[in-house]
């Protein structure tokens, strides 16, 4: 396996020479794992001279945090699913154009904690919104912004719940955590449906495993698919 030879940081290449940077997403239930496996992605990546900028879904921009909040207090679910999804392709279209692209033009690699996959699943596969209405939204909010790799962090429903229950503990569950668990049954199989759509997209991991076997694996998908040596 070669060596990325792009110098992600290099600060005397004009604009037009310096090379794109890469899009990378997470994406899974509630409870997988991925804001843990974002961070020491990130760190690992760092440690190799990279830019990293990490964000999130919904959010990620000072706008986008606004609307992730009406979202996930559930402040949007009495206007319906349609205005849910519109919503977050709004948060996700000031997402791109104030943070992803921006990163991008400059050569740095962007780690999102979800990215249109969750709407895909979430409003589209496992919601009322049809799916050609998603994928008009998509359209609009990403123009030509789309991940180079996206990894699926699967686990089965109860161990995410449980996980995520841990975490939060006396706090109460968001406008997504607290639906039943047949919802998020089909949401793991409606993430599963898409990966095996893009394989060249998608890595899926069994995040079952303990944390370090799972980021391991994880480091070894990226560099694999996005051709890094996997040594430091
Ligand atoms: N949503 C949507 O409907 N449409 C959209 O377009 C978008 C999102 C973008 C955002 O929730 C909600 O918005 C989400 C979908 C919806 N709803 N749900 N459910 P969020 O951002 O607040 O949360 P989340 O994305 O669902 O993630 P999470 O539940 O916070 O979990 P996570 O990031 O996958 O996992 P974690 O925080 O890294 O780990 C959870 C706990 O497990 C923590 O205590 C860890 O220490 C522990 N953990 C992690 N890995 C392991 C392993 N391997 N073994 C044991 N324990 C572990």
């Amino acid at each position: 396996m070669t060596a990325d030879p792009r110098p992600a940081t290099d600060e005397t290449a004009t604009p037009a020479q310096r090379p794109p940077g890469r899009f990378l997403t997470f994406e899974g239930g509630e409870g997988a794992g991925k804001s843990s496996r974002v961070a020491e992605l990130a760190e690992r990546l760092r440690r190799r001279g990279v830019e990293v900028v990490v964000t999130r879904e919904p959010g990620g921009s000072p706008g986008a945090e606004v609307v992730r909040h009406v979202l996930l207090s559930g402040g949007a679910e009495a206007f319906g699913p349609l205005a849910e999804a519109i919503l977050f392709a709004a948060a996700r279209a000031d997402h791109v154009d104030q943070t992803i692209r921006p990163a991008l033009t400059r050569g740095a690699w962007v780690i999102s904690d979800r990215f249109y996959d969750s709407t895909r699943v979430y409003q589209g596969a496992t919601g009322d919104v049809p799916g050609d209405t998603v994928a008009a939204l998509e359209e609009i909010a990403v123009d030509d912004v789309r991940p180079d790799l996206t990894i699926l962090l699967d686990v089965p429903v109860e161990i995410g719940m449980a996980r995520a229950a841990a975490r939060r503990g006396a706090d109460v569950a968001d406008r997504f955590e607290k639906e039943e668990k047949n919802v998020h049954e089909s949401r793991r199989r409606a993430f599963l449906a898409l990966a095996r759509a893009e394989p060249k997209r998608f890595v899926v991991i069994d995040a079952t495993r303990d944390p370090a076997t799972v980021a391991d694996a994880v480091w070894y998908g990226v560099c694999s698919r996005l051709g890094l040596p996997e040594k430091d």
